[in-house]
Protein backbone atom coordinates (compact mmCIF):
# COMPACT_ATOMS: atom_id res chain seq x y z
CA UNK A 1 0.00 0.00 0.00
CA UNK A 2 1.41 3.56 -0.81
CA UNK A 3 0.93 5.63 1.78
CA UNK A 4 2.64 8.37 3.06
CA UNK A 5 3.16 11.02 6.13
CA UNK A 6 4.24 14.31 6.94
CA UNK A 7 5.72 15.66 10.35
CA UNK A 8 7.01 20.14 11.01
CA UNK A 9 5.65 23.31 12.37
CA UNK A 10 5.40 26.26 9.77
CA UNK A 11 8.40 28.04 12.22
CA UNK A 12 9.80 25.03 13.64
CA UNK A 13 13.05 23.45 12.42
CA UNK A 14 12.59 21.42 9.23
CA UNK A 15 9.52 19.70 7.53
CA UNK A 16 9.75 16.03 6.87
CA UNK A 17 7.73 13.98 4.72
CA UNK A 18 8.09 9.99 4.09
CA UNK A 19 6.55 8.24 1.38
CA UNK A 20 6.44 4.25 2.02
CA UNK A 21 5.42 1.64 -0.58
CA UNK A 22 6.82 3.20 -4.09
CA UNK A 23 7.98 0.72 -6.08
CA UNK A 24 11.83 0.09 -7.24
CA UNK A 25 13.83 1.34 -10.28
CA UNK A 26 11.63 4.76 -10.56
CA UNK A 27 14.34 7.39 -11.94
CA UNK A 28 14.45 9.98 -8.99
CA UNK A 29 16.50 13.48 -8.54
CA UNK A 30 16.37 15.72 -5.70
CA UNK A 31 15.74 17.93 -8.68
CA UNK A 32 12.95 16.41 -9.56
CA UNK A 33 11.41 17.28 -6.40
CA UNK A 34 12.70 20.64 -6.14
CA UNK A 35 10.91 21.63 -9.33
CA UNK A 36 8.02 21.05 -7.51
CA UNK A 37 8.36 22.78 -4.57
CA UNK A 38 9.61 26.07 -6.58
CA UNK A 39 6.01 25.54 -8.99
CA UNK A 40 4.48 25.52 -4.83
CA UNK A 41 6.06 28.91 -3.95
CA UNK A 42 5.05 30.84 -7.28
CA UNK A 43 1.66 32.72 -7.34
CA UNK A 44 0.96 36.59 -7.02
CA UNK A 45 -0.89 37.06 -3.13
CA UNK A 46 1.73 35.76 -1.46
CA UNK A 47 3.46 37.12 1.71
CA UNK A 48 7.14 37.80 2.23
CA UNK A 49 7.73 34.55 3.83
CA UNK A 50 8.20 32.87 0.82
CA UNK A 51 10.99 35.04 -0.01
CA UNK A 52 12.83 33.77 2.82
CA UNK A 53 12.17 30.60 1.91
CA UNK A 54 13.50 28.68 -1.24
CA UNK A 55 12.51 25.23 -0.46
CA UNK A 56 15.06 22.13 -1.20
CA UNK A 57 14.08 18.37 -0.39
CA UNK A 58 17.02 16.27 0.72
CA UNK A 59 17.02 12.31 0.09
CA UNK A 60 17.83 11.23 3.59
CA UNK A 61 16.83 7.12 1.99
CA UNK A 62 15.21 5.50 -0.26
CA UNK A 63 17.06 6.48 -3.24
CA UNK A 64 20.30 5.39 -4.83
CA UNK A 65 22.35 6.04 -7.54
CA UNK A 66 19.36 8.51 -9.35
CA UNK A 67 16.94 5.40 -8.64
CA UNK A 68 13.91 4.50 -6.05
CA UNK A 69 14.80 1.33 -4.07
CA UNK A 70 11.40 0.29 -2.76
CA UNK A 71 12.05 1.09 0.69
CA UNK A 72 10.90 4.54 2.68
CA UNK A 73 12.00 7.37 0.89
CA UNK A 74 12.33 10.03 3.54
CA UNK A 75 12.73 13.79 3.09
CA UNK A 76 14.23 16.61 5.15
CA UNK A 77 12.87 20.06 3.80
CA UNK A 78 14.28 22.65 6.18
CA UNK A 79 12.47 25.71 7.35
CA UNK A 80 15.03 28.78 6.58
CA UNK A 81 12.84 30.97 8.83
CA UNK A 82 13.96 28.45 12.16
CA UNK A 83 16.64 30.80 12.77
CA UNK A 84 14.19 33.99 13.37
CA UNK A 85 12.41 31.35 15.39
CA UNK A 86 14.39 29.16 17.40
CA UNK A 87 14.02 30.59 20.65
CA UNK A 88 10.07 30.65 20.64
CA UNK A 89 9.86 27.13 19.30
CA UNK A 90 12.73 25.67 21.35
CA UNK A 91 11.45 22.22 22.03
CA UNK A 92 13.39 22.28 25.33
CA UNK A 93 11.44 23.26 28.98
CA UNK A 94 12.21 27.17 29.14
CA UNK A 95 14.22 27.94 32.37
CA UNK A 96 12.42 29.82 35.03
CA UNK A 97 9.63 29.23 32.72
CA UNK A 98 9.65 32.81 31.42
CA UNK A 99 6.45 34.86 29.63
CA UNK A 100 6.78 33.34 26.09
CA UNK A 101 7.00 35.87 22.93
CA UNK A 102 3.97 35.78 20.43
CA UNK A 103 1.83 33.69 22.23
CA UNK A 104 -1.79 33.53 20.33
CA UNK A 105 -4.62 34.10 22.61
CA UNK A 106 -6.95 35.87 19.99
CA UNK A 107 -8.23 33.05 17.84
CA UNK A 108 -8.58 33.67 14.29
CA UNK A 109 -12.45 32.89 13.00
CA UNK A 110 -12.02 30.42 10.54
CA UNK A 111 -8.76 29.09 11.90
CA UNK A 112 -7.76 25.81 13.44
CA UNK A 113 -6.88 28.07 16.51
CA UNK A 114 -10.03 28.03 18.36
CA UNK A 115 -11.25 24.10 18.39
CA UNK A 116 -7.43 23.26 18.13
CA UNK A 117 -6.97 25.32 21.33
CA UNK A 118 -10.03 23.51 23.28
CA UNK A 119 -9.53 20.27 22.09
CA UNK A 120 -5.62 19.74 22.60
CA UNK A 121 -5.94 21.94 26.02
CA UNK A 122 -3.87 24.64 24.62
CA UNK A 123 -3.67 28.09 26.13
CA UNK A 124 -1.89 29.14 23.01
CA UNK A 125 -2.99 29.24 19.75
CA UNK A 126 0.37 28.89 18.42
CA UNK A 127 0.64 25.58 19.65
CA UNK A 128 -2.21 24.42 17.11
CA UNK A 129 -1.40 27.13 14.56
CA UNK A 130 1.87 26.00 13.74
CA UNK A 131 0.74 22.41 12.56
CA UNK A 132 -2.41 23.88 10.66
CA UNK A 133 -0.09 26.36 8.97
CA UNK A 134 -0.30 25.98 4.77
CA UNK A 135 3.94 25.20 5.04
CA UNK A 136 2.89 21.46 5.88
CA UNK A 137 1.62 21.31 2.08
CA UNK A 138 5.32 21.91 1.48
CA UNK A 139 6.23 17.96 2.79
CA UNK A 140 2.25 17.08 0.41
CA UNK A 141 4.34 18.04 -2.62
CA UNK A 142 7.61 16.67 -2.41
CA UNK A 143 5.43 13.04 -1.82
CA UNK A 144 3.61 14.12 -4.82
CA UNK A 145 6.62 14.92 -6.84
CA UNK A 146 7.82 11.29 -6.39
CA UNK A 147 4.55 9.59 -7.04
CA UNK A 148 4.27 11.95 -10.08
CA UNK A 149 7.91 10.80 -11.25
CA UNK A 150 6.55 7.21 -11.08
CA UNK A 151 3.10 7.98 -13.42
CA UNK A 152 5.59 10.21 -16.08
CA UNK A 153 6.91 6.69 -16.47
CA UNK A 154 3.41 5.60 -17.25
CA UNK A 155 2.42 8.00 -19.59
CA UNK A 156 0.02 10.31 -17.50
CA UNK A 157 0.41 13.53 -16.32
CA UNK A 158 -0.76 16.11 -14.13
CA UNK A 159 -1.62 19.17 -14.51
CA UNK A 160 -3.69 22.52 -12.92
CA UNK A 161 -4.80 25.85 -13.93
CA UNK A 162 -7.02 28.38 -11.77
CA UNK A 163 -10.25 28.76 -12.86
CA UNK A 164 -11.67 31.30 -10.20
CA UNK A 165 -9.64 33.65 -7.73
CA UNK A 166 -11.57 36.71 -5.87
CA UNK A 167 -14.34 36.68 -7.66
CA UNK A 168 -13.07 36.61 -10.97
CA UNK A 169 -13.74 33.98 -13.81
CA UNK A 170 -10.64 32.90 -15.70
CA UNK A 171 -11.89 31.23 -19.29
CA UNK A 172 -10.62 28.28 -20.51
CA UNK A 173 -8.96 28.46 -23.92
CA UNK A 174 -10.85 26.48 -26.75
CA UNK A 175 -7.87 24.01 -27.13
CA UNK A 176 -6.39 23.43 -24.02
CA UNK A 177 -2.41 23.17 -24.33
CA UNK A 178 -0.55 20.21 -24.63
CA UNK A 179 1.83 20.94 -21.34
CA UNK A 180 -0.75 22.69 -19.33
CA UNK A 181 1.58 23.11 -16.27
CA UNK A 182 4.21 25.02 -18.72
CA UNK A 183 1.43 27.10 -19.61
CA UNK A 184 -0.04 28.04 -16.53
CA UNK A 185 2.75 28.33 -14.50
CA UNK A 186 3.64 31.35 -16.97
CA UNK A 187 0.98 33.02 -15.40
CA UNK A 188 2.14 34.78 -11.54
CA UNK A 189 -1.80 33.43 -10.91
CA UNK A 190 -1.89 30.22 -12.94
CA UNK A 191 -4.88 31.23 -15.40
CA UNK A 192 -4.54 30.31 -18.90
CA UNK A 193 -7.15 33.82 -19.40
CA UNK A 194 -4.73 36.71 -20.03
CA UNK A 195 -7.63 38.99 -19.62
CA UNK A 196 -9.06 37.64 -16.34
CA UNK A 197 -4.94 37.46 -15.20
CA UNK A 198 -4.67 41.10 -15.34
CA UNK A 199 -8.38 41.00 -13.44
CA UNK A 200 -7.49 39.27 -10.72
CA UNK A 201 -4.19 40.69 -10.20
CA UNK A 202 -5.99 44.23 -9.67
CA UNK A 203 -8.45 42.50 -7.00
CA UNK A 204 -5.24 40.85 -5.21
CA UNK A 205 -3.97 44.18 -5.04
CA UNK A 206 -7.13 46.15 -3.48
CA UNK A 207 -7.80 43.27 -1.41
CA UNK A 208 -4.21 43.62 0.31
CA UNK A 209 -4.93 47.39 0.38
CA UNK A 210 -7.87 46.90 2.73
CA UNK A 211 -5.89 44.39 4.65
CA UNK A 212 -8.30 41.34 2.81
CA UNK A 213 -7.87 37.99 1.65
CA UNK A 214 -9.00 35.56 -1.31
CA UNK A 215 -10.08 32.27 -2.33
CA UNK A 216 -10.56 30.69 -5.74
CA UNK A 217 -11.16 27.42 -7.58
CA UNK A 218 -8.30 25.44 -9.05
CA UNK A 219 -8.93 22.79 -12.18
CA UNK A 220 -6.89 20.08 -12.14
CA UNK A 221 -6.27 17.82 -14.89
CA UNK A 222 -5.08 14.13 -15.02
CA UNK A 223 -4.33 12.92 -18.85
CA UNK A 224 -3.33 9.32 -19.46
CA UNK A 225 -5.16 7.30 -17.31
CA UNK A 226 -6.74 3.57 -18.65
CA UNK A 227 -10.14 2.64 -17.59
CA UNK A 228 -10.42 0.55 -14.56
CA UNK A 229 -8.82 2.28 -11.87
CA UNK A 230 -10.75 2.24 -8.24
CA UNK A 231 -13.34 0.15 -7.90
CA UNK A 232 -17.24 0.20 -7.81
CA UNK A 233 -16.93 -2.99 -5.31
CA UNK A 234 -17.14 -1.13 -2.14
CA UNK A 235 -17.51 2.67 -0.77
CA UNK A 236 -13.90 2.91 0.20
CA UNK A 237 -12.06 1.42 -3.35
CA UNK A 238 -14.27 4.41 -4.86
CA UNK A 239 -11.65 6.31 -6.47
CA UNK A 240 -13.85 9.45 -6.90
CA UNK A 241 -14.43 9.48 -3.02
CA UNK A 242 -10.68 9.01 -2.34
CA UNK A 243 -9.59 11.45 -4.64
CA UNK A 244 -12.36 13.98 -2.99
CA UNK A 245 -10.98 13.13 0.43
CA UNK A 246 -7.66 13.89 -0.33
CA UNK A 247 -8.51 16.95 -1.92
CA UNK A 248 -10.28 18.27 0.38
CA UNK A 249 -8.13 17.81 3.22
CA UNK A 250 -6.03 20.16 1.72
CA UNK A 251 -5.66 23.19 4.55
CA UNK A 252 -8.61 25.88 3.26
CA UNK A 253 -10.31 23.38 0.97
CA UNK A 254 -13.97 24.20 1.36
CA UNK A 255 -15.52 22.36 -1.79
CA UNK A 256 -14.23 19.49 -4.52
CA UNK A 257 -15.96 18.80 -8.33
CA UNK A 258 -15.30 16.02 -10.02
CA UNK A 259 -16.75 16.44 -14.37
CA UNK A 260 -19.52 18.46 -14.01
CA UNK A 261 -20.00 18.47 -10.24
CA UNK A 262 -22.86 20.29 -8.60
CA UNK A 263 -23.97 21.02 -12.36
CA UNK A 264 -25.44 17.63 -12.76
CA UNK A 265 -27.82 18.11 -9.94
CA UNK A 266 -29.45 20.83 -11.67
CA UNK A 267 -29.77 19.32 -15.47
CA UNK A 268 -31.68 15.93 -16.82
CA UNK A 269 -30.21 13.24 -17.40
CA UNK A 270 -29.87 13.17 -21.11
CA UNK A 271 -27.45 16.75 -20.33
CA UNK A 272 -25.36 14.87 -18.05
CA UNK A 273 -24.58 11.21 -18.85
CA UNK A 274 -21.69 10.72 -22.06
CA UNK A 275 -22.73 9.12 -24.69
CA UNK A 276 -20.36 5.90 -25.39
CA UNK A 277 -19.14 4.96 -28.77
CA UNK A 278 -16.24 2.70 -30.40
CA UNK A 279 -13.22 3.77 -30.82
CA UNK A 280 -11.15 0.77 -31.56
CA UNK A 281 -7.42 2.86 -31.69
CA UNK A 282 -7.61 4.09 -28.09
CA UNK A 283 -6.60 1.08 -26.41
CA UNK A 284 -6.57 2.61 -22.63
CA UNK A 285 -10.12 3.41 -22.92
CA UNK A 286 -11.28 -0.71 -24.04
CA UNK A 287 -11.36 0.07 -27.61
CA UNK A 288 -14.52 2.88 -26.83
CA UNK A 289 -14.87 6.31 -25.96
CA UNK A 290 -17.08 9.01 -25.02
CA UNK A 291 -18.95 12.02 -26.83
CA UNK A 292 -18.03 13.79 -23.83
CA UNK A 293 -16.70 14.15 -20.40
CA UNK A 294 -18.97 15.46 -18.30
CA UNK A 295 -18.29 12.84 -15.70
CA UNK A 296 -14.93 14.24 -15.73
CA UNK A 297 -13.09 10.74 -16.24
CA UNK A 298 -14.84 8.74 -13.02
CA UNK A 299 -18.27 6.29 -13.69
CA UNK A 300 -19.00 4.09 -10.42
CA UNK A 301 -15.92 5.00 -8.56
CA UNK A 302 -14.11 3.78 -11.44
CA UNK A 303 -11.82 5.34 -14.18
CA UNK A 304 -13.60 6.07 -17.90
CA UNK A 305 -10.05 6.12 -19.60
CA UNK A 306 -11.34 10.08 -20.26
CA UNK A 307 -9.61 12.34 -18.54
CA UNK A 308 -9.55 12.94 -14.64
CA UNK A 309 -11.50 16.66 -14.37
CA UNK A 310 -11.58 17.76 -10.65
CA UNK A 311 -12.16 21.69 -9.75
CA UNK A 312 -11.17 22.36 -5.83
CA UNK A 313 -12.50 25.40 -4.04
CA UNK A 314 -10.35 27.45 -1.38
CA UNK A 315 -11.73 29.69 1.02
CA UNK A 316 -10.17 33.07 1.33
CA UNK A 317 -7.12 32.71 4.29
CA UNK A 318 -8.92 33.21 7.38
CA UNK A 319 -5.49 35.44 8.78
CA UNK A 320 -6.69 38.72 8.15
CA UNK A 321 -4.47 42.04 8.06
CA UNK A 322 -7.82 44.34 9.13
CA UNK A 323 -8.81 41.64 11.78
CA UNK A 324 -12.65 40.15 12.44
CA UNK A 325 -14.05 39.98 15.93
CA UNK A 326 -13.40 37.13 18.71
CA UNK A 327 -12.54 36.97 22.23
CA UNK A 328 -9.46 37.28 24.38
CA UNK A 329 -8.79 33.90 25.57
CA UNK A 330 -7.29 34.79 28.78
CA UNK A 331 -10.11 37.30 29.70
CA UNK A 332 -12.98 36.45 27.86
CA UNK A 333 -13.14 39.85 26.52
CA UNK A 334 -14.03 40.90 22.70
CA UNK A 335 -11.32 41.49 20.96
CA UNK A 336 -9.65 41.10 16.99
CA UNK A 337 -8.21 38.28 16.12
CA UNK A 338 -4.46 38.19 15.28
CA UNK A 339 -2.83 39.95 12.83
CA UNK A 340 0.22 37.45 11.75
CA UNK A 341 2.15 38.49 8.49
CA UNK A 342 0.53 36.26 5.77
CA UNK A 343 -0.36 35.41 2.48
CA UNK A 344 -3.27 37.64 0.48
CA UNK A 345 -4.59 34.66 -1.60
CA UNK A 346 -2.04 31.21 -2.24
CA UNK A 347 -5.17 29.67 -4.62
CA UNK A 348 -2.43 29.44 -7.12
CA UNK A 349 -0.33 27.36 -4.61
CA UNK A 350 -3.20 25.67 -3.76
CA UNK A 351 -3.49 24.05 -7.47
CA UNK A 352 -0.20 22.53 -7.08
CA UNK A 353 -1.23 21.28 -4.20
CA UNK A 354 -4.24 19.50 -5.07
CA UNK A 355 -1.86 18.57 -8.65
CA UNK A 356 0.20 16.71 -5.78
CA UNK A 357 -2.76 15.15 -4.33
CA UNK A 358 -4.10 13.62 -6.86
CA UNK A 359 -0.80 12.36 -8.29
CA UNK A 360 -0.56 10.29 -4.63
CA UNK A 361 -4.06 9.16 -5.09
CA UNK A 362 -3.83 8.06 -8.67
CA UNK A 363 -0.55 6.41 -7.83
CA UNK A 364 -1.82 4.24 -4.90
CA UNK A 365 -4.53 3.11 -6.93
CA UNK A 366 -2.57 2.06 -9.95
CA UNK A 367 0.09 0.13 -7.60
CA UNK A 368 -3.32 -1.42 -6.02
CA UNK A 369 -3.99 -2.41 -9.80
CA UNK A 370 -1.42 -3.12 -11.18
CA UNK A 371 1.06 -4.50 -8.18
CA UNK A 372 4.68 -4.93 -8.64
CA UNK A 373 8.04 -4.58 -6.53
CA UNK A 374 9.80 -2.75 -9.43
CA UNK A 375 8.50 -0.12 -12.08
CA UNK A 376 9.23 -3.03 -14.53
CA UNK A 377 7.16 -5.40 -12.82
CA UNK A 378 4.52 -2.68 -12.38
CA UNK A 379 4.65 -1.85 -16.16
CA UNK A 380 4.36 -5.67 -17.47
CA UNK A 381 1.67 -5.73 -15.41
CA UNK A 382 0.20 -2.77 -16.79
CA UNK A 383 1.11 -3.90 -20.28
CA UNK A 384 -0.54 -7.12 -19.92
CA UNK A 385 -3.40 -5.55 -19.48
CA UNK A 386 -3.41 -2.90 -21.73
CA UNK A 387 -3.15 -6.19 -24.00
CA UNK A 388 -6.25 -7.77 -22.71
CA UNK A 389 -8.13 -5.07 -23.27
CA UNK A 390 -7.07 -4.71 -26.73
CA UNK A 391 -8.93 -8.43 -27.48
CA UNK A 392 -12.01 -6.82 -26.78
CA UNK A 393 -11.25 -4.57 -30.24
CA UNK A 394 -10.86 -8.27 -31.96
CA UNK A 395 -6.62 -7.04 -32.71
C1 LIG B 1 0.85 30.70 6.67
C2 LIG B 1 1.34 31.98 6.83
C3 LIG B 1 2.53 32.46 6.09
C4 LIG B 1 2.60 31.69 4.79
C5 LIG B 1 2.68 30.20 5.15
C6 LIG B 1 1.35 29.77 5.66
O1 LIG B 1 3.72 32.15 6.76
P1 LIG B 1 4.28 33.11 7.93
O2 LIG B 1 3.31 33.00 9.05
O3 LIG B 1 5.63 32.52 8.28
O4 LIG B 1 4.38 34.47 7.31
O5 LIG B 1 3.67 32.09 3.99
O6 LIG B 1 2.99 29.43 4.05
C7 LIG B 1 4.23 28.88 3.99
C8 LIG B 1 5.21 29.13 4.84
C9 LIG B 1 4.39 27.97 2.87
O7 LIG B 1 5.48 27.40 2.69
O8 LIG B 1 3.42 27.82 2.12
C10 LIG B 1 -0.25 30.21 7.52
O9 LIG B 1 -0.54 30.82 8.55
O10 LIG B 1 -0.86 29.17 7.18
Amino acid sequence: MLRFTTAGESHGQALVSILEGMVAGVPLLAADIDAELARRQQGYGRGRRMKIESDHAELLSGVRGGQTLGSPIAMLIQNRDWKNWQEIMDPAPREGDPERKRQVTRPRPGHADLSGMLKYDRDDARDILERASARETTARVAAGAICRRFLRELDVTVGSHIIHLGGIDAKRPERMPNDLNAAADASEVRTLDKKAESEIIARIDAAKAEGNTLGGIAEVICSGVPVGIGSHVSWDRKLDGRLAAALMSIPAVKGVEIGLGVECARRKGSEVHDEIEADNNNLKTGGVRRRSNRAGGLEGGITTGEQLVLRVAMKPISTLMRPLATIEMKTREPAQAVAERSDVTAVPAMGVIAEAMTAFIVAQAFLEKFGGDSLRETRRNYDGYIASLSERTGR
